[in-house]
């Protein structure tokens, strides 16, 4: 079992990450490395070594964000390809084995709010296409919620252009080329790439989104047809497509060995594109972690598996959907899900 740090910056210290039960790893990045740039080994280096001081072990890399031009097939890609596999190189010789990536267009993961009500009092992140509809882009994304804000309003819309010219198929295509050159790198390199599906799972702003489905993430493995080209089996993500079977993609995915590592959390579908986060038991949300973790267990899925989003409880304050609490409430309910698989 893993659990997510966010590095010094991180509220919660590795030390109580150590405390909860069963959690032995860490997924973690250089979060201050520029967008493009090559990671210095040394870095990964030290960041591995303040972790095993911790007692825990750098299980993950998440992220090495895919810089834009590579999702738009511009002539600097190749350039940028090439740091991004001496990144790998880098992750490999430092030991660390799986690598979570996204190739979402511009924006990562996005929730129109932040700290929504649940009857319990606690909060929990979610979203609504017509809220999304509302907002405002014009001042680039320092107000969105979510992530990394990363973009001033004279670059987001320089992108939001630029992007005018991708559509899904064009999006696939310039996957394909980043693939075809990172994976034979990762492979050599004893990486296996996970990517992760698109969060919501269709497309936001007039975006294309393409790893939103079980149909797309068997063409992604299949783009290049290789153990280490493989998915990172995010439940919450797909869960909030009604018709993904998730029990079935796990079992199919996990059958060809291309699932490296699992984010387990809750939804709740409430309407057309509209969710929010619930907490992790599967009588909760509308996800059944129950047979996805059947479906892992029975197609001998033994990556790394952390706690996805968790609510905020008990008056907690800190990074949304990265609290402390609900995650390792989370961590505990997995580990007891697959012990009773286990027995
Ligand atoms: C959200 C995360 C994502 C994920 C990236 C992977 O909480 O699961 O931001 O880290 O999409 O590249």
């Amino acid at each position: 079992m893993t659990f997510r740090w966010f590095g010094s910056t991180d509220p919660i210290p590795l030390a109580h990450i150590r405390q909860i039960p069963g959690v032995h790893g860490v997924v973690s990045a250089l979060y201050d490395v520029p967008v493009g740039t090559a990671w210095p080994r040394e870095r990964l280096e030290r960041l591995g070594g303040e972790i095993d001081a911790a007692g825990l072990k750098l299980a993950v890399v998440e992220s090495i964000p895919v810089h834009e031009d590579i999702k738009l097939g511009r002539p600097t890609r190749d350039r940028l390809i090439a740091n991004y596999c001496q990144s790998i190189q880098a992750m490999g010789e430092v030991g660390i084995a799986v690598l979570c990536y996204n190739f979402m267009p511009v924006f990562d993961w996005l929730r129109t709010d932040l700290a929504m009500p649940l009857p319990d009092g606690s909060t929990a992140l979610a979203y609504d296409d017509r809220a999304l509809a509302r907002m405002d882009l014009s001042r680039g994304t320092g107000d969105l919620p979510g992530w990394a804000a990363a973009y001033g309003a004279g670059e987001l819309q320089a992108l939001l252009a630029a992007y005018r010219d991708v559509d899904a198929e064009r999006l696939w295509d310039h996957l394909a080329y980043f693939l075809e050159r990172v994976v034979p790198v990762a492979e050599e390199s004893g990486v296996r790439m996970a990517i992760h599906p698109d969060d919501p799972p269709w497309p936001i702003f007039g975006l294309p989104r393409i790893i939103c489905r079980g149909r797309d993430l068997d063409r992604l493995v299949r783009l290049v047809d290789r153990p280490a080209n493989g998915v990172t089996f995010c439940t919450g993500s797909l869960g909030a497509l009604p018709d993904n079977d998730l029990p079935g993609m796990a079992r199919h995915l996990g059958d060809i060995g291309r699932i490296h590592f699992a984010h387990c959390r809750n939804v709740r579908i409430t309407g057309e594109r509209q969710f929010h986060e619930t907490p992790h038991p599967s009588g909760l949300g509308g996800v059944n972690l129950g047979a996805v973790l059947r479906a892992l267990r029975d197609t001998g899925f033994s990556g790394p598996m952390r706690p996805d989003h968790g609510r905020m409880i008990w008056g907690e304050r800190g990074r949304p959907g990265y609290g402390l609490y609900d995650r390792a409430l989370g961590a505990t309910y997995l580990q007891g899900l697959w012990e009773g698989l286990s027995t």
